[in-house]
């Protein structure tokens, strides 16, 4: 419907500074060494994949943290890069993509999109929220953060507030990001550790999510059918699909940063994949927090296996 071509052009972004964990900059590479582009390309895609993106010269050498946010300058910059990268394929008419990496990136991807689609849908896979403000972040952790900058609801906290020092010069920062994002446009799937002020953020919007509890009750079919009819009632707006690996059962997906119990199975992780692809929408696709440095040989390629194959079923696969 949107693409100009049947072109996927992968973004690689081996980067971790969203988070603390060691790791995760290698999921990229070790998606692409599965046999990625090879897989991809089988499903008769034409795939633009020119190396992994180094950041070299975004690398900020001195980058304290501004009032609670840890590297946050290293965070935006590599964002706004990531930004150009993803909008640019997106304006050629290729399908971004974007291998992480932590989830911070999305702010990079997300906006790219919106930079050619402006009326983008969201749809994040994910056990977090990632809404966390200025004020409400517990962590400074900007992989718990994307989804605020990206609505554009970060409020200056009170003066007596833990987290008010810095909010100037965070914002200035991350200027950057133009806040395009509706909250009517961004619908959660697979929710199960949000925070208590990111509870009281995505009330207060009125962010449609579908947690682990609605997916028990009416099945992930229903799911995302309700999802879709939220955010793209008539399936003629384009999608960009932000899967967080672990969004999936830690027995599915292992090799991540922050597991949490009870989460999506092998299947519903992969329905969901399957029926976004059948909108024929998408129009992005980020696959994120893969981290093949923690546990066993066995756990990591379980982890980069379902992560290349929840991409091939985003991309079309299916199982007849
Ligand atoms: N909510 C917590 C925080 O803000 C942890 C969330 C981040 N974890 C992720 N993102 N993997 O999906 O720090
Ligand atoms: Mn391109
Ligand atoms: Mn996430
Ligand atoms: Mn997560």
């Amino acid at each position: 419907k949107f693409l100009k071509s049947k072109t996927v052009a992968i973004v690689g972004c081996p980067f971790s500074g969203g988070q603390p964990l060691r790791g995760v900059d290698t999921g990229p590479i070790h998606l692409v060494e599965a046999g990625l582009v090879e897989q991809i390309e089988e499903l008769e895609w034409k795939v633009k994949f020119d190396g992994h993106h180094e950041f070299e010269d975004v690398k900020a050498a001195n980058d304290p943290p501004i009032g609670i946010l840890k590297n946050p300058r290293l965070v935006s910059r590599v964002c706004k890069a990531v930004s150009a990268v993803v909008g640019q394929h997106a304006k050629d008419g290729h399908l971004p993509l974007t291998l992480g990496g932590d989830h911070s990136l999305a702010m990079g991807t997300i906006s790219g999109s919106l930079s050619m689609y402006p009326d983008v849908r969201v749809i994040w896979v994910d056990a977090h929220a990632d809404i966390n403000t200025i004020a409400s972040t517990g962590s400074g952790n900007l992989h718990g953060m994307p989804v605020s900058f990206l609505l554009g609801i970060n409020k200056r906290p009170p003066p007596e507030h833990p987290n008010a020092s810095g909010y100037d010069e965070a914002m200035a920062e991350y200027s950057w990001v133009k806040p395009q994002l509706t909250s009517d446009r961004i619908v959660y799937i697979g929710l199960r550790d949000v925070d208590a002020g990111e509870k009281r953020i995505l009330r207060e919007h009125g962010i449609k999510a579908f947690s682990m509890h609605e997916i028990d009750k009416y099945g992930i079919g229903r799911v995302v059918e309700m999802a879709l009819d939220h955010v793209n009632p008539k399936r003629d707006k384009p999608i960009h699909l932000s899967f967080d690996v672990d969004a999936l059962d830690p027995t599915v997906a292992p090799s991540t940063g922050t597991p949490v119990r009870g989460g999506l199975t092998y299947r519903e992780g992969h329905y969901i994949c399957e029926a976004i692809h059948e909108t024929g929408c998408l129009v992005a696709l980020d696959l994120m927090e893969v981290n093949p440095s923690l546990h066993d040989a066995v756990a990591v390629s379980q982890t980069v296996a379902v992560g290349c194959s929840l991409i091939r079923c985003a991309l079309g696969e299916t199982l007849l």
